[in-house]
């Protein structure tokens, strides 16, 4: 009789993935594997693997509820596993298995290894497209063919015509695609904050802690508290509270950072989504239903299907159409190594310092964190893509390389040289000192340019816009800071340029793979 091996991958949580679509639970087997290769390929935040492993014991029980014949590996009872291949290799020997099912993974580098398991293993292994994602990689190929940009405004503008989202027949409800202009408030002083809703461990989660606590405590990021959603169900709690609470007023204060208050009015469930708790066209109908009902404003709603619909699916197709290369681009030949306080959070600069320290404890940090703070900086100073790529890839519980990576490489840091964003997110200490009361705590002068007391991030700004000048000379979109420069009294730009650069000689850096 014909047995077949399905393979659930850990951000495969969700019960209609493709691999169990056609699945006969009396004779075919499930599998699922905590292994060393997926734990350790970086060395994830302790709080992500929690999250992974408990959600992978969860859907694990689930699935077995429903019928299915499961067999699950853990990290730490024989048999172990270093890596996926050997487990299911153990299983096809064990249990006389005829052929392998799995949903295609998520990152480039296991879909890579992928392609020779079939020679590896001797029998038929048949990778099944990931149809949680909303746009197919045939679909991305069709938009992206024969353009000269690809811009993600052009994308989503045809992924809301293809789901109906946000549409009044054929045009965008409200009669613009668009409602950025209206999202870049800062926020008022005592505005009352939705809180974030916390889920108590169970026993699996209790376990779970254990182990990473034993096993991965040189990994960066503190475990506990631990209050993650680790279930469907939790996640939804998550999701509905959001739509009812942030949701409101996330167009508005979607740019807006606060001292001390990690998540605003945004979800904080891209890390539920990314393993497969969520579905992201449900998220994004729930989200269109509760404008529909008048709770939530157009500018909101567009501003939060846009990140889903657009965004999210835009980076993955992006991702898959430019791998393995998109990787190695370095276009402004940044090179310089990590400073330690991307790790420690031990810096002056207090946005830094708030961000980082955040990251820690949470293992997230919200969309204008990651981009002008944490990126910012590592863009202005020429931080070294690879590092920066690798921190990211480590910091963040929602952390999978087809979305860190063109958020970071392209949208961040400018390294693959405009093709994401047409132009670098590069910004002064007033960018951040207009979206944030963070400047207000911090020892540095944000009004300063040169001098002890000045923001460090002002004299970088202008640092890194002269030393690119030639490059962007020819952009229209850098038109404003290339003529604010060459109005610049020269003796200025010198001050701010060696200022620039004894301040990044003297920062400490972390010692390559030392926390990576
Ligand atoms: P919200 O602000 O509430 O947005 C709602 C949802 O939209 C998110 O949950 C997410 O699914 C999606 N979304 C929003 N922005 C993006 C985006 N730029 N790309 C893709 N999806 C988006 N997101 C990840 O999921 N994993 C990463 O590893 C990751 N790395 C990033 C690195 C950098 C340098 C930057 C600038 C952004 C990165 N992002 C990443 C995108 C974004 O910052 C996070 O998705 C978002 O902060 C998650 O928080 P939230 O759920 O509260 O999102
Ligand atoms: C993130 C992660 C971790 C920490 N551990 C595992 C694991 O032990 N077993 C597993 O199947 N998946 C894990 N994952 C998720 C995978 O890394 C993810 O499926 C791939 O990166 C997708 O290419
Ligand atoms: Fe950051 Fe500069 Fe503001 Fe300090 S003054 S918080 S370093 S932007």
């Amino acid at each position: 009789m014909d047995r077949c091996l399905r393979l659930i991958l850990g951000d495969q949580l969700s019960p209609h993935i493709s691999s169990l679509q056609d699945a006969q639970p009396q004779h075919d087997l499930v599998l699922m594997a905590e292994v060393k290769a997926e734990a350790n390929y970086v060395r994830h935040h302790q709080k992500k693997i929690a999250l992974v492993f408990s959600a992978m014991r969860h859907f694990a029980e689930r699935l077995e509820s429903e019928g299915h014949k499961l067999i699950y590996r853990r990290y730490d009872e024989p048999p172990v596993h270093a890596n996926l291949l050997e487990a299911v290799r153990t299983a096809v020997a064990q249990l006389r298995i005829s052929r392998l099912v799995v949903t295609e993974p998520s990152e480039w580098r296991l879909r890579a290894e992928m392609e020779d398991w079939e020679a590896e293993l001797g029998i038929p292994v048949e990778i099944r497209e990931d149809q949680r994602f909303i746009c197919s990689h045939y679909r991305f190929a069709r938009w992206a063919r024969g353009r000269k940009s690809l811009r993600m405004e052009h994308f989503y503008r045809e992924m809301r015509r293809e789901t109906g989202l946000l549409m009044e027949g054929d045009r965008p409800a409200g009669g613009k695609w668009n409602y950025d202009r209206e999202n870049r408030k800062a926020l008022p002083q005592n505005i009352a904050l939705p809180k974030v809703p916390s889920f108590e461990s169970d026993g699996i989660t209790r376990e779970v802690l254990q182990l990473v606590g034993r096993e991965f405590d040189r990994h960066f990021g503190m475990l506990e508290p631990f209050d993650l959603a680790v279930t469907a169900d939790q996640a939804d709690i998550a999701l509905t509270y959001f739509l009812d609470h942030g949701l409101p007023s996330f167009g508005d204060y979607q740019d807006a950072m606060k001292q001390n208050a990690p998540v605003l009015f945004h979800a904080m469930i891209s890390a539920y989504i990314n393993i497969g708790l969520l579905d992201p066209l449900e998220v994004c109908r729930r989200a269109e239903e509760a404008w529909q009902a008048g709770r939530v404003p157009l500018n909101a709603v567009e501003g939060f299907i846009r990140q889903i619909l657009g965004w999210r699916e835009y980076v993955r197709g992006l991702y898959w159409q430019e791998m393995p290369g998109y990787a190695e681009l370095n276009a402004l030949a940044a090179k310089r190594p990590l400073p330690a306080f991307y790790w420690t959070g031990e810096t002056e600069m207090n946005c830094l310092h708030q961000v980082v320290g955040e990251t820690r404890a949470n293992a997230y940090a919200h969309h204008i964190q990651r981009l002008m703070v944490a990126g910012n900086f590592a863009l202005l100073a020429g931080l070294d893509p690879r590092a920066v790529n690798a921190w990211y890839m480590v910091v963040y519980a929602d952390a999978y390389e087809w979305v860190e990576l063109p958020n970071t490489h392209g949208m961040a840091l400018h390294a693959d040289g405009g093709l994401m964003a047409s132009k670098p997110y590069a910004a002064s200490g007033k960018y951040i000192d207009r979206m944030s009361d963070y400047c207000r705590h911090c020892r540095y002068d944000v009004k300063q340019a040169t001098g002890d007391d000045a923001c460090p991030f002002n004299y970088l700004y202008w640092d890194f816009i002269a030393r690119h000048e030639q490059r962007f000379h020819s952009n229209p979109r850098m038109a404003m800071p290339l003529s604010a420069l060459n109005r610049m009294k020269r003796q200025k730009l010198t001050d701010m340029q060696s200022q620039a650069r004894m301040f990044l000689d003297s920062l400490d850096y972390a010692e390559e793979g030392e926390w990576t």
